[in-house]
């Protein structure tokens, strides 16, 4: 009974963002998972849908890696999840590292925002992360063998956040040749409705690009804050709830959007983009990837290395010369060009 006193004490005073910092946060959570584990957790009653335990151990989810509809289930709906990569514990780590890296960098706004949306090439810890083989083996049953990422950007929705990710296809301004292209979006914290998990509609892949407009809206967290221009029913969509360390994998072709965060912790997800090297850039811009998985016969693309120690400026550097090569293709036709991303 005192242990549960004592975890539901810990509990209490990370419910509270004004009394401890992230990094200290994330730092205090994995102590405070560490002791659910330890005294058991069905002594400690926490309500489902309180989601402000972040990183609670999921060790009874069977993980639907190997599962033989993946592929069918991906092809007709144009998503699948979840997918179980790393257990809640080795999210956390990742996140934290995440939080610390943020946390050296916070007065170089460049550096901030190549963080976010490179956190694989200058971070070994994700770079792990897009080579990890229960996620390469789930990608492989709908892409094969031979796997290059486009980029691993981080969508982070801050605790109690108007931010926003509208209706919208992927692949619309990405400047590629074809669709060979499947997001894993892997949950480093918990992601649910209240904390604005995304939302799919089921079979939209089918229907190819449609028109999208730019709002650029502030609260988008979209390069151009573009939205589909052609209806959406939302009643036909379905939450994409995940624990940390669960992924979904999504067409880029697949109608998506993703509403706000109502909970006190903060959202973060790494939205994988992996491709087939057949792949290229339409403009023949050789934009920067990793090879994450076989082997690439068509030198489409430039290869990274892996990121040899945690925020090297020659990786710094060699993202900043992609960023600007991404903008160029992501704002392409816009009239205004002042997304932070990239
Ligand atoms: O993280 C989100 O809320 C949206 C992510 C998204 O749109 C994507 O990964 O394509």
């Amino acid at each position: 009974m005192i242990q549960g006193a004592v975890i539901q004490d810990i509990h209490k005073s990370l419910m509270d963002p004004h009394r401890t910092r992230p990094v200290i946060r994330i730092t205090i959570w994995t102590q405070f998972c560490a002791l659910c584990l330890f005294f058991g957790e069905n002594r400690i009653s926490f309500s489902v849908s309180d989601m402000s335990v972040p990183f609670r151990p999921c060790s009874e989810d069977k993980s639907k890696m190997n599962d033989p509809s993946l592929k069918n289930s991906y092809q007709n709906d144009g998503f699948f999840f979840p997918v179980d990569v790393i257990s809640p514990q080795e999210a956390t780590t990742i996140a934290q590292d995440f939080e610390l890296a943020e946390n050296s960098v916070r007065d170089d706004l460049e550096k901030s925002a190549l963080l976010k949306s490179y956190p694989d090439r200058v971070l070994p810890s994700f770079d792990k992360l897009i080579r990890h083989p229960q996620l390469i083996s789930a990608v492989s049953q709908v892409l094969g063998p031979n796997l290059l990422v486009w980029s691993a950007g981080l969508f982070i929705k801050e605790a109690n956040t108007d931010k926003v990710v509208s209706w919208h296809q992927d692949l619309t301004y990405w400047g590629l040749d074809d669709a060979q292209e499947l997001t894993a979006w892997v949950a480093l914290s918990y992601s649910t409705s209240d904390s604005g998990c995304m939302r799919f509609i089921p079979g939209s892949h089918q229907k190819n690009l449609v028109p999208h407009s730019d709002t650029f809206d502030e609260n988008n967290l979209l390069t151009r804050g573009q939205t589909i221009a052609v209806d959406v029913d939302e009643n036909e969509s379905v939450s994409v709830e995940l624990k940390p360390g669960q992924a979904s994998l999504h067409h880029g072709h697949l109608f998506h959007a993703s509403g706000p965060n109502t909970t006190s912790y903060r959202r973060i997800g790494a939205a994988i983009r992996y491709i087939t090297p057949e792949m290229k850039q339409q403009s023949g811009a050789r934009s920067l990837v990793a090879l994450a998985s076989g082997e690439d016969r068509f030198n489409h693309f430039s290869i990274a290395p892996s990121p040899l120690q945690r925020l090297a400026s020659e990786d710094f550097n060699r993202c900043k010369a992609d960023a600007l090569l991404k903008r160029e293709i992501l704002y392409a036709g816009a009239e205004e060009k002042k997304g932070t991303r990239y």
